[in-house]
């Protein structure tokens, strides 16, 4: 009998010095698990030399005390290891947030929206164009005569045998002209759009299969070269700064008589040598002709230029990839106005 009071004695004390909740479970399958040391006396109540009946009644005795303690000292512990996780996880509500991220927008797009600040404040509208062009808006409309070799420098990629991602902004003129002649749209006009532009051409530091253009033209009473060159001026100068000089070249266009090329040049970058921006003239007689405007009385200016050259005149960026290659080291050093989050 007396070893029921040591297991007791034994139950107990180590049950008082558990440390916590897992080592109480440990406990519990030592004494009351199925082989445990007290569900081991139980099972000797029956082969019990002597009064079973008290020796079965202090086992279950036993038992019940040994039940009790693990359940109050588990309570106990319980407690305690809540405080402690709690403790653990505390939040420190002073402590400074990590900063957010904050999107801006991409070079290019801080370009385009230049540009239609500049253009729109000298009162062109802006118009918006498709990338896939019917092929007549792309070349037959602007003055291409059939197979001409003026074709070859746009050689682009074709959809079917009538459509092509467009070549050149210029695209649009026959869409707004065909307004004109139907009545949609009325003279004078002041018209620019900027888009994408495709050209099946090997890439290199300034030139791509896909990049952007600005397309713009006028058509008023009287427009001259004095006009295009006028614009052109203000237009370099809203864009690089006063120190700006700017070069026109005679250049062949077929929708464009007399055509030149578009440089500027500023002592700021790339040694003051000259970069072209693109392509400018007085618009052909022929294509006004054909949308059956009068051109004894009206006549028209155009220019079209690469929007990729423009930051990499005004930053000196000097190879074109990186604008594509979206590589944040390289975006992150034009940041403008945080895009606004709606
Ligand atoms: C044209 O595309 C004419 N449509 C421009 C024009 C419009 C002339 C109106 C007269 C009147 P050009 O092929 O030169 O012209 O291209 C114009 C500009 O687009 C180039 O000066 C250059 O800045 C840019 N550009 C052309 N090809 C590429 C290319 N592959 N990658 C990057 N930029 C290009």
């Amino acid at each position: 009998m007396q070893e029921v009071f040591d297991l007791e004695y034994e139950a107990l004390t180590e049950i008082a010095s558990a440390g916590s909740t897992a080592e109480l479970r440990d406990l519990k399958i030592k004494f009351l698990g199925n082989n445990g040391l007290i569900s081991g006396k139980l099972r000797e109540v029956g082969s019990y030399q002597g009064d079973k009946r008290a020796f079965g009644q202090a086992v279950n005795a036993v038992k019940g005390a040994v039940e009790e303690a693990l359940a109050s000292r588990e309570e106990e512990l319980k407690g305690g290891e809540l405080a402690a996780q709690f403790e653990a996880e505390r939040i420190d509500v002073t402590m400074p947030s990590r900063p957010t991220q904050v999107g801006y927008e991409h070079v290019l797009q801080q370009t385009m929206n230049r540009i239609k600040r500049v253009l729109g404040g000298l009162g062109f509208e802006y118009l918006e164009s498709p990338e896939l062009e019917h092929f007549r808006y792309n070349f037959d409309a602007l003055n291409y005569p059939p197979d001409h070799p003026a074709m070859d420098d746009q050689d682009t990629f074709y959809i079917d045998d009538h459509h092509v991602l467009r070549t050149q902004c210029t695209a649009l003129q026959g869409r707004v002209f065909e307004e004109v002649q139907q009545g949609s749209r009325t003279l004078p006009l002041r018209a620019f759009t900027i888009g994408r532009t495709y050209r099946n051409e090997a890439v290199d530091r300034t030139h791509s299969h896909t990049f952007h253009q600005v397309d713009c033209f006028m058509i008023d009473e009287k427009v001259s070269m004095a006009n295009l060159k006028g614009t052109l001026g203000l237009f370099a100068r809203e864009m690089f700064g006063s120190e700006v000089t700017v070069r026109f070249r005679p250049d062949f266009f077929p929708f464009v008589e007399p055509g030149v090329d578009y440089a500027i040049s500023t002592p700021r970058l790339f040694n003051g040598k000259w970069v072209e921006l693109g392509g400018a003239g007085l618009i052909h007689p022929n294509i006004l002709e054909n949308y059956g405007i009068d051109t004894e009385k009206y006549s028209g200016f155009a220019f079209g230029l690469g929007v990729e050259r423009i930051p990499m005149m005004s930053y000196g960026v000097d190879d074109l990839r990186h604008f594509m290659e979206n590589d944040l080291r390289f975006l992150e050093q034009f940041r403008a106005e945080p895009i606004e989050l709606k």
